[in-house]
C-alpha cells in the first residue's frame, strides 16, 4: 500500500486528532495504543491520504469504523432498562427540527404506510391495518443527544415482527425511514428486529398526540433520540446506506446507547 502523509493544505496531525475524535470509545483506545498518528488512521481504514478530498474520505471511513465496530458489539439480547408507571415523565419533553406548533397535520383516514424495496408484500398499511395487529408496551428512556432525558410509554406493533409479516429480506442491512415532515433515519436491521423496537402507535395510553409523531413512531429505546422517527408514511429495506436527517449533518449514524 501506498501511503503518503504530505497532504498539501491538510495538517496532518490535526486531521489525526480529528479522526481520532469520531472513533468509537473502543476502536479509540486501539488507535492510541498504536501512534495515534495520521499514519496510524492511513492502515486502520486503508485509504491513500494525499489531498483534501482523500482526508475527507478518511474521516469518512473512520466514522463507518465506529458504525461496524458499534454493530458488531450489539446484541439483540441486550434489552433497555425499563421502568415502573410511577417513572413516567410528564409533561414529556416535545423536539423536532422545527416547534411544536409545526408539527405537521395528518389526516388518519388518508394515510398509508408504504412499504418498499427489499420486500415481498408492497401493499400499503392502512392505520386500521395497523391497529389491528398485536400490541406490545414499554415504559422506557428517550435520550436526545442535546443533553435530555425523558422516560415514556409507548405501545404498538414489533417492528421485527412486521418486518417478518411483509416478507422482507431478513438479511439486508437496513431499514430506512421517511417521514411526513421531511425528516428520515435508517437503523441497522438487527436493530430493526430487536424486541424492543416498535412501531408505537400509542403514546402514554392514548393515540399518538400530533406532535410526538401521530400517527406512527418508530421507537429504539437502544438508540439514541434522533434514531426515532416520528410521523412516518415510509419503511424500506435496502442495502445501499440511506444516512438520515441528523446523520447527513454529521451525527454519528449507529448512535446505539
Ligand atoms: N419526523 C421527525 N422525527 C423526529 C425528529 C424530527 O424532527 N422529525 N426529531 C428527533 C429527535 S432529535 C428527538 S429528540 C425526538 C423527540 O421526540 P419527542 O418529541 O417525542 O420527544 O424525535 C426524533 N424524531
Ligand atoms: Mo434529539
Amino acid at each position: 500500500m501506498k501511503t503518503k502523509l504530505d497532504i498539501p493544505g491538510v495538517d496532518s496531525d490535526l486531521l489525526a486528532k480529528d479522526a481520532g475524535k469520531l472513533l468509537s470509545p473502543l476502536s479509540r483506545r486501539a488507535f492510541l495504543r498504536g501512534s495515534g498518528s495520521l499514519g496510524s488512521l492511513v492502515l486502520l481504514t486503508g485509504c491513500d491520504v494525499v489531498d483534501g478530498t482523500s482526508a475527507e474520505n478518511l474521516l469518512r471511513e473512520v466514522s463507518k469504523i465506529n458504525d461496524d465496530i458499534q454493530a458488531l458489539l450489539y446484541s439483540v439480547d441486550r434489552l433497555a432498562p425499563v421502568y415502573t408507571e410511577a417513572d413516567i415523565t410528564r409533561p414529556f419533553p416535545f423536539n423536532a427540527f422545527y416547534d411544536r406548533a409545526d408539527a405537521p397535520e395528518i389526516e388518519a383516514s388518508e394515510w398509508r404506510l408504504q412499504v418498499s424495496g427489499l420486500v415481498r408484500e408492497t401493499a400499503p398499511w392502512s392505520l386500521a391495518d395497523l391497529n389491528a395487529l398485536p400490541r406490545e408496551s414499554q415504559i422506557t428512556k428517550h435520550i436526545c443527544i442535546e443533553g435530555w432525558s425523558a422516560i415514556g410509554k409507548w405501545s404498538g406493533p414489533r417492528l421485527g415482527h412486521f418486518l417478518q409479516r411483509i416478507g422482507a429480506d431478513l438479511g439486508a442491512q437496513y431499514v430506512g425511514f421517511r417521514c411526513e415532515d421531511r425528516y428520515q433515519t435508517s437503523l441497522d436491521m438487527a436493530t430493526a428486529l430487536h424486541p424492543q423496537t416498535q412501531m408505537s402507535l400509542s403514546f402514554d395510553g392514548r393515540t399518538l398526540p400530533r406532535e410526538y409523531g401521530f400517527p406512527l413512531k418508530i421507537r429504539v429505546p437502544t438508540k439514541l433520540g434522533f434514531k426515532n422517527p416520528k410521523h412516518v408514511y415510509e419503511l424500506f429495506v435496502t442495502n445501499d446506506y440511506p444516512g438520515g436527517f441528523w446523520e447527513d449533518r454529521g451525527y454519528n449514524w449507529f448512535s446505539g446507547l
